[in-house]
């Protein structure tokens, strides 16, 4: 049975031990309580998971983070919102600062709530920032009024323009120690900062924490955010970036992060990059409840099994997925900070991605002086990442932002020329995830497999399967052991080539009547070429032969005589025909010989091969198929029809059979259907 996780303490009623070292868990009341300690590791690294189902909640449930320079006043703000203190570490308490994230929630009057993610504003702690920011969907810029902006102000906003954030508004704090002066400098710098960004024109709230002043116009625009935002898309693949891990008495491991898409429920098995570990799901919270499913967009506590919390690390990731995997090398669209020069070479920075922080170097594609746009990174070890997700790059030393990025493609070709390069990420760039099957597609030999295409789009097979199914250009063949998606281009390129091999073939073996497939495959894998040979309309395809339907094999008289032997022997033979082996025995003393002469008469369409040892002439299925067809809609058994052919049933059942595969009849139980 499923052990609940407790639900008994609140978090202001828990009185908790001054040892519990990350009490800023996503969800601490309901899983922590007297007495219990929990211990976490936070370190680097990754994300995902795939979504299948829509939410079973109806209130909409948003993560917001903060930023602004160190004591603005984001954790005092956070707490006058929502009674949680988010600074817990012994550390943060002694120097007065808050040093990781932070995390508390609170409900608004409509049923929505809002968790929130409080970010330290040190310079020094800037990459744990990072870890949080990259779930927000939304940020409280904070900004002490008598100070007004500030270099952190500066980098945090930064920050979350380069990840693309899209909704926020602006809290000018401290409003009671500000005069009116200051707030007027204060209010002037945040609109400039923000001119031409998504916050430009975004309300900007002038309140203090202290005194409670215009904490309501702050819920108010709270309010008026959750309804602007975006539902996270469903019918994702889930990625949950892992920013803590931490061991919970009487539970275990639990680990909390941001869930980037789809749903995550109870039971379901989850699988640990790096390393693709399988997981079980013991429990999840939201919210600071027990659930059975955790949506996408939310922050979520997941109490896994069978593995210790010093095993997973901050920047891991958890996915459902196990096509898809970590890259260590990235093409990306870079924008750099105006002040930021462009650079290449040597230099080491620091991309954060999800709640991954890794070290890299950079191959700026130039094609020309000033371009520095599109970029390689060549990750010192590998990230979760999808096409579209965004990332931040830092100089290590000194410390700073300079530029942000997108992925292109998590796993670009490994060389390739400047232009080339620079021509194929700008297709890839804005592409429709159709456009992108299909130049991915077109870019591989011999097609993909949906496998690969879900790792290389970051997206569900069945949405890939759907787009490739509809898209006029591409060929999904059901026919391989795993399914295959081929463009149509390719196949015509391949078409003409293999025509042209034929027919040389053809020239220099006339007396052949098809090219063995594994000598004609043209560097393609058997599967492969199989594919192209039985799309292609002016080839013919017989066992492990092809031909062009136009080639007659030149016969000399000893052959045309053993030809016609050959026919004549299935044609008496009528509804018993000979056995393979004895006619080829009786043909010629070169067995291969006769088999070939054997295999033309079947390519001429004279004899039909039902199964490997059975040939039937081909008037005797003419005249079953003509007497069936009269019948359209009959029932019958195999005696029914054993005793109107006068077949034995070694043949009756083969012949059959062949007859329900080339659909003139459909068995039915233990009867037939005339179709
Ligand atoms: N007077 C006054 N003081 C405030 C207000 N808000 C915060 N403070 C004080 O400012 C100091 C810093 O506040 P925090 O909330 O810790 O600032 P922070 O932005 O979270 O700081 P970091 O997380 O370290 O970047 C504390 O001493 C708070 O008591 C306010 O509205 N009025
Ligand atoms: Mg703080």
């Amino acid at each position: 049975m499923q052990k609940n996780f407790p639900l008994s303490a609140s978090s202001d009623s828990v009185k908790r031990p001054t040892e519990l070292v990350w009490q800023a868990l996503t969800f601490p009341p309901l899983y922590l309580s007297i007495g219990e300690r929990c211990e976490s590791s936070t370190k680097d690294a990754g994300e995902t998971m795939v979504m299948k189902r829509m939410p079973e909640r109806s209130q909409r449930c948003i993560v917001i983070g903060t930023a602004g320079h160190i004591d603005h006043g984001k954790t005092s703000l956070v707490r006058a919102l929502t009674g949680v203190d988010t600074d817990r570490l012994p550390e943060e308490k002694k120097r007065g600062i808050s040093i990781d994230l932070g995390f508390a929630h609170m409900a608004l009057p409509n049923g929505s709530s809002i968790s929130f993610v409080d970010v330290p504003g040190h310079e020094r702690f800037v990459k744990n920032m990072l870890a949080g920011v990259s779930g927000i969907q939304a940020v409280l810029l904070v900004v002490a009024a008598d100070e007004g902006v500030e270099p952190q102000t500066r980098e945090h906003f930064n920050i979350c323009r380069l990840l693309g954030l899209r909704q926020g508004f602006v809290v000018l704090t401290k409003s009671d120690i500000a005069d009116v002066g200051q707030i007027r400098a204060a209010r002037v710098g945040v609109e400039e900062l923000c001119r031409g960004s998504f916050l430009d024109g975004a309300p900007i709230v002038t309140a203090s924490a202290m005194t409670g002043t215009g904490l309501e116009n702050v819920r108010q625009g709270l309010a008026e955010l959750v309804g602007r935002i975006e539902p996270a898309a469903s019918g994702r693949i889930v990625r949950l970036p892992v920013d803590r891990s931490f061991s919970v008495k009487g539970f275990g491991t639990v680990v909390t992060g941001t869930l980037s898409g789809g749903s995550l429920s109870t039971g379901d098995t989850v699988i640990l990059h790096p390393g693709s570990r399988p997981i079980r799901v013991r429990g999840l919270q939201v919210q600071g409840k027990s659930v059975t499913r955790a949506e996408a967009g939310e922050r979520t506590a997941v109490n896994v099994a069978g593995i210790e919390h010093t095993e997973i690390r901050r920047g891991d990731v958890l996915t459902a997925s196990n096509r898809v995997e970590p890259s260590r090398r990235l093409a990306v669209a870079l924008d750099w900070l105006p002040e930021q020069a462009a650079h290449s070479g040597r230099e080491r920075f620091l991309v954060h991605l999800g709640a991954a922080e890794v070290s890299a170097h950079l191959k700026i594609w130039k094609t020309d002086a000033e371009d520095s746009r599109f970029a390689q990174l060549w990750l010192a070890k590998p990230v979760m990442a999808f096409p579209g997700d965004r990332l931040i790059l830092r100089r290590p030393s000194p410390a700073d932002t300079v530029a942000g990025g997108t992925v292109i493609d998590p796993f670009p070709p490994k060389r390739s020329k400047a232009l080339e390069a620079v021509g194929r990420l700008l297709q890839l760039l804005d592409c429709s995830l159709g456009e992108r099957i299909q130049i991915l597609v077109e870019e591989s030999p011999a097609g993909l497999l949906f496998a690969d295409l879900e790792r290389l789009c970051g997206r569900p097979t069945a949405e890939i399967r759907q787009l490739a199914e509809k898209n006029g250009g591409l060929l999904v063949h059901a026919g391989l052991p795993k399914q295959k998606v081929i463009s149509k281009r390719w196949i015509r390129e391949r078409q003409s080539k293999l025509v042209t091999w034929l027919s040389v073939f053809h020239k220099q073996n006339p007396s052949k009547a098809a090219a063995p497939i594994a000598a004609a495959r043209l560097g393609l894998s058997e599967e492969a070429a199989r594919f192209v040979f039985e799309s292609l309309p002016l080839v013919q395809v017989n066992g492990d032969g092809v031909s062009l339907k136009s080639h007659h094999p030149q016969v000399s008289d000893a052959e045309a005589a053993a030809l016609h032997k050959i026919e004549r022997r299935f044609q008496l033979g009528g509804f018993a025909p000979p056995g393979v082996d004895e006619v080829l025995k009786e043909t010629a003393a070169d067995s291969r010989k006769a088999r070939a002469l054997l295999e033309q008469l079947i390519k001429q369409a004279r004899l039909v091969r039902i199964s490997e040892s059975l040939v039937f002439h081909a008037d005797v299925i003419a005249h079953i198929r003509t007497s069936l067809a009269a019948h359209k809609g009959r029932r019958f058994t195999v005696a029914e029809f054993k005793e109107w052919t006068q077949i034995s049933r070694k043949f009756a059942i083969p012949l059959l059979e062949y007859l329900d595969r080339a659909s003139v009849t459909r068995r039915d139980g233990d009867y037939r259907v005339v179709l």
